[in-house]
C-alpha cells in the first residue's frame, strides 16, 4: 500500500515527437513554466540534428532529457512503460498515424491540431481509434491541441452569452498576417492540406465560434478565391453558415491581409458579446466586449493563457489516468480528438462548399 501512495505522488513522465520550430519556440518555453508538474523524459525527432537542437533548448529546464530519433528511437518511446503521455508535434499529414501506434500501445497522446486533414481521414481515425479501445482494458486518451477553448476570454464570454437572449446573428470575421515575415509561411507540409492555411489556422477560429454560441454548425455555403500566388489555395473564402439553433452567420477568413484583426460577434435579442484580438500594455491577448440590455458596455481584457491551460490540463488528465488504472476517471472534454474533428468538419464542408461555387453542405457529424 505505501508503495501504491508512494507512485500516487510521482510525476508522470512525458516525451515530445517533434523538433521543429513551434517546438523549440513554444513547447519547451511553455513546459518550462510547469515543470513542477511532470517530468520530460525524451524528445523525439526524425533525424538525430534535429532532436539535439532541441533537446539542447530543453536540457536547460529538463536536465536529463533523453535525445531520441529515427525508427529505433520511436520504437524505444513507443515501448518504454515509464512514459504514460506523449505529445506529437509533428508534420500535419503524420501526425494521425503516429498518434494511432502510440495509443495502440496504451500511451495517452496530446496531438498538435489539425486533428485531420479532412472528413474523410477524421472517419477513418476514428474508426481505429473506437477499434484500439475496445481492444484496451485502460482508454488511451486521445486530446488535439487547439488551446482556443482554454482561453480565459472563451471561457468567460460563454457565460456571457447566456444573458444575450434569443441569438439573432453571429459574425467571425479573420484577416490574418501569414506572409514571409511569418516562421511558418514557408512550411511545406502547411502548404500542402487541400484548404492550405484556411485549414492550420482556421480550426482555431471555428473552435472559438463552437464554443462561444454553445451549439454546432448544421450547414454552410461558401465562396473562396485564390488571390495571393505566394500563398497556396484557396486563401481567402467567405462563408454562411447555419447553427443548429436556427441561428445564421458569416465567417470569412483572408489568411493574407495587410490590416491584422480577429474578430467574433454575437448579436441577441438583449445584448451582444464580441471578442476581438489586441493588446494593452504589451500583453497580447482579446478584449472582450458586452453590450447589455439596458445599454451598458462593459469591457474587459484577457491575456493569452490558453496553451499553458490546455498543456497543465492534459498533465492532470494523464496523472489521473496512471492513478486511476482500472477505473473510471474524467476527462476533459475540451480536449477531446472530437471536439478537433467536429472543428475540421466544419472547414472541411465550407472548402468543399467554395470548390461547388457555393452549394449548400451539410456538416458531417462527429
Ligand atoms: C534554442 O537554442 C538556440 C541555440 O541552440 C537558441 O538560439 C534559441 O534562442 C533557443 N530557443 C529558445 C526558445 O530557447
Ligand atoms: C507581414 O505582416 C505584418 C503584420 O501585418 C507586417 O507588419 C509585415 O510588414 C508584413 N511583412 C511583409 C513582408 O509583408
Ligand atoms: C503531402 O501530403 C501527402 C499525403 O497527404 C504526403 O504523402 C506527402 O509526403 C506530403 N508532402 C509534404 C512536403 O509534406
Ligand atoms: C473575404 C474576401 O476578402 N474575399 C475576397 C477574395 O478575393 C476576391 C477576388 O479578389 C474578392 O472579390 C473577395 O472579396
Amino acid at each position: 500500500m505505501a508503495g501504491t501512495a508512494g507512485m500516487a505522488n510521482e510525476k508522470p513522465q512525458l516525451a515530445i515527437l517533434g523538433a521543429g520550430i513551434f517546438v523549440r519556440n513554444q513547447y519547451i518555453p511553455r513546459l518550462a513554466e510547469i515543470s513542477h508538474l511532470f517530468n520530460l523524459k525524451a524528445i523525439w525527432s526524425r533525424t538525430e540534428e534535429s532532436a539535439r537542437r532541441a533537446v539542447e533548448n530543453a536540457s536547460k529546464y529538463f536536465p536529463g532529457v533523453l535525445c531520441k530519433w529515427g525508427v529505433k528511437g520511436l520504437d524505444e518511446i513507443i515501448h518504454d512503460d515509464s512514459i504514460p503521455g506523449v505529445a506529437v508535434v509533428l508534420a500535419g499529414h503524420t501526425q494521425v498515424d503516429i498518434s494511432l501506434r502510440l495509443l495502440k500501445a496504451g500511451k495517452h497522446v496530446l496531438q498538435e491540431k489539425p486533428a485531420a486533414a479532412s472528413a474523410s481521414e477524421l472517419e477513418t481515425a476514428l474508426a481505429r481509434y473506437k477499434a484500439i479501445c475496445a481492444n484496451l482494458s485502460d482508454q488511451p486518451i486521445w486530446a488535439v491541441a487547439e488551446n482556443y477553448r482554454f482561453e480565459p476570454a472563451f471561457v468567460e464570454s460563454k457565460k456571457l452569452i447566456a444573458e444575450i437572449g434569443d441569438m439573432m446573428s453571429v459574425q467571425v470575421i479573420v484577416e490574418g498576417s501569414m506572409n514571409s515575415s511569418n516562421p511558418y509561411f514557408s512550411s511545406t507540409w502547411r502548404r500542402n492540406y487541400t484548404g492550405g492555411f484556411i485549414l492550420d489556422m482556421g480550426v482555431h477560429f471555428i473552435a472559438g465560434l463552437r464554443m462561444l454560441v454553445g451549439c454546432e454548425v448544421d450547414s454552410v455555403s461558401a465562396m473562396t478565391t485564390h488571390v495571393d500566388p505566394d500563398l497556396p489555395p484557396p486563401d481567402n473564402l467567405s462563408s454562411l453558415f447555419q447553427l443548429e439553433n436556427g441561428c445564421s452567420g458569416v465567417f470569412v477568413m483572408v489568411v493574407s491581409s495587410r490590416s491584422p484583426q480577429i474578430l467574433w460577434r454575437v448579436v441577441g435579442l438583449k445584448g451582444t458579446v464580441q471578442i476581438e484580438r489586441g493588446h494593452i500594455d504589451g500583453q497580447h491577448g482579446y478584449l472582450v466586449l458586452f453590450f447589455s440590455a439596458d445599454g451598458q458596455r462593459k469591457s474587459s481584457f484577457y491575456p493569452f493563457s490558453g496553451v499553458d491551460a490546455e498543456l497543465k490540463t492534459f498533465i492532470h488528465d494523464v496523472s489521473q489516468a496512471t492513478r486511476k488504472k482500472g477505473s473510471d476517471y474524467e476527462v476533459e472534454p475540451r480536449l477531446s480528438f472530437l471536439e478537433g474533428a467536429r472543428d475540421v468538419a466544419i472547414l472541411d464542408a465550407m472548402l468543399e462548399s467554395g470548390s461547388k461555387q457555393g452549394a449548400l453542405v451539410q456538416v458531417k457529424k462527429f
